[in-house]
């Protein structure tokens, strides 16, 4: 459908529009009193923040958007698996969902906000990588909390298991100043030191690349930023893991689509089920996990 066609139908006059944002790729642009700005391209959430707000997610000035390539920022979903496909050189890593046109569904005012659905379902060239049909729904809450929603159909005839994550990059004033709380006391794998198993003491600090796989937190996990003075919360619903990255300098200057410089405003906090608590979708079910992102100052 066009951008007319899709307004046609979809449109909230003074509420939400489609507009051509990045690479000329269609988005939902929700505007007042939160904003927030969704690609159909991945369903992919690039912006949000409330009424008063300063932008809450993080968006490299070096990503692309286009067809078939993934957004460097906001909120890119991984499913089927995450990280790189075991043995299957040329898998996209994290996934083909974040790379796939997603169909825009409905757009509806509710109490909390604007709500944005967006669909995929399996096809033959989806089943060519992954042999499983599904239907992914991700239903979008901008307000002055930012709700998401992914729910996963299996619409086959027999149980399949399947890795999912909420990828989110937030905005931080200085990543060396921020710390992560709510994780204290759990078990991670330490990707930077060779996967070792480790237990969190305390907050997380930033002093080099970090990136962890916390495994079973369903708690919420609260960025503490000192610099912009304000306290991200991201609790869930449905999600066994957490992933807490910064690339650091080295990291950062080897991904084409990171600036050099851009690691010390961003973080991830990731909403997740992978690796042990990857889920498992019984025929004909279906099964929720949702983040749920407020921001106060503090
Ligand atoms: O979630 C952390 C991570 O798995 C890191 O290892 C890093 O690869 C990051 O995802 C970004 O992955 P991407 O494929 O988007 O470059």
């Amino acid at each position: 459908m066009t951008i007319a066609e899709l307004n046609q139908k979809h449109a909230i006059p003074g509420a939400a529009e489609i507009v051509a944002a990045g690479g000329n790729l269609p988005a939902v642009r929700i505007s007042g009193p939160a904003h927030a700005l969704i690609y159909l391209h991945g369903a992919h959430v690039a912006q949000w923040h409330p009424a008063g707000a300063k932008e809450v997610l993080w968006m490299s000035g070096q990503s692309l958007f286009a067809d078939g390539k993934p957004i460097r920022g906001g909120v890119p979903i991984c499913y089927p698996w995450f990280g790189p496909l075991g043995g299957v050189a040329g898998a996209a890593t994290h996934g083909f969902v974040r790379n796939s046109a997603w169909e825009l569904e409905a757009i509806r005012k509710v109490s909390a906000g604007v709500e944005v659905v967006l669909k995929l379902a399996s096809d033959g060239a989806s089943r060519g990588v992954w042999p499983h049909d599904f239907v992914l729904r991700h239903r979008i809450t901008a307000g002055n909390e930012l709700s998401m929603a992914l729910e996963l159909a299996n619409t086959g005839h027999a149980p399949f298991k399947a890795e999912e994550a909420l990828h989110t990059y937030f905005t931080v004033g200085d990543i060396r100043q921020t710390r992560v709380q709510g994780l204290a006391g759990t078990h991670y794998i330490d990707k930077v030191d060779g996967k070792k198993e480790k237990t969190q003491a305390g907050d997380i600090d930033f002093t080099g690349e970090t990136d962890r796989v916390y495994f079973d937190t369903p708690a919420p996990a609260v960025i503490e930023d000192p610099v912009l003075r304000r306290r991200i919360t991201i609790s869930k619903e449905g999600s066994r893991d957490t992933v807490v990255w910064n690339p650091w300098i080295a990291k950062a200057k080897a991904m084409a689509d990171f600036g050099d410089d851009e690691w010390t405003g961003m973080v991830c906090v990731e909403t997740c089920n992978v690796a042990g608590n990857a889920v498992e979708v019984a025929a004909g079910s279906t099964v929720r996990m949702t983040a749920r992102i407020a921001v106060q100052n503090i």
